[in-house]
């Protein structure tokens, strides 16, 4: 490969499921030249890291705080009308599922459907004066 090549090089994908949640994983090359970047794509967006060595991570739930930040922006946090929005257009409009199903359960019930009744909810909280959703486990 050139030494100039300024594209990608290498994709390597994998999917962590909720039973990993407080394990941690590395990433690590030796072969990386320290003066490149690494591009990581979660769903929560992506990001850039800075290459000052291997990075560690540790696996935590998706869902914080109170359920209901159905469109993981963190510019919203926790919730407001776009959550609201993205579930109503999951469920009706064909629009992108939730990234996490967790605050989408915004009555947060023991099954953790994502249903009519967690539309209601936050209807019921944002303009009804019902109580705010219940914080994630
Ligand atoms: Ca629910």
């Amino acid at each position: 490969m050139p030494i100039e090549y300024d594209g990608k090089v290498l994709t390597f994908s994998f999917t962590i499921d909720e039973s990993s949640i407080g394990k941690s994983f590395a990433v690590d090359s030796a072969w990386y030249p320290t003066n490149s970047s690494w591009l990581f794509s979660t769903t929560g967006g992506t990001s850039v890291p800075s290459w000052d060595g291997p990075h560690a991570y540790t696996i935590v739930p998706c869902c914080v705080g109170p359920h209901g930040n159905a469109d993981n922006s963190m510019a919203d946090m926790p919730l407001d009308v776009s959550d609201l929005n993205s579930i109503i257009n999951w469920m009706f409009v064909d629009g992108p599922a939730p990234l996490c199903p967790g605050e989408a359960n915004v009555n947060g019930d023991m099954s953790g459907s994502i249903d009519i009744a967690d539309v209601s909810y936050m209807v019921d909280y944002f303009w009804l004066g019902g109580p705010a959703p219940p914080a994630c486990p």
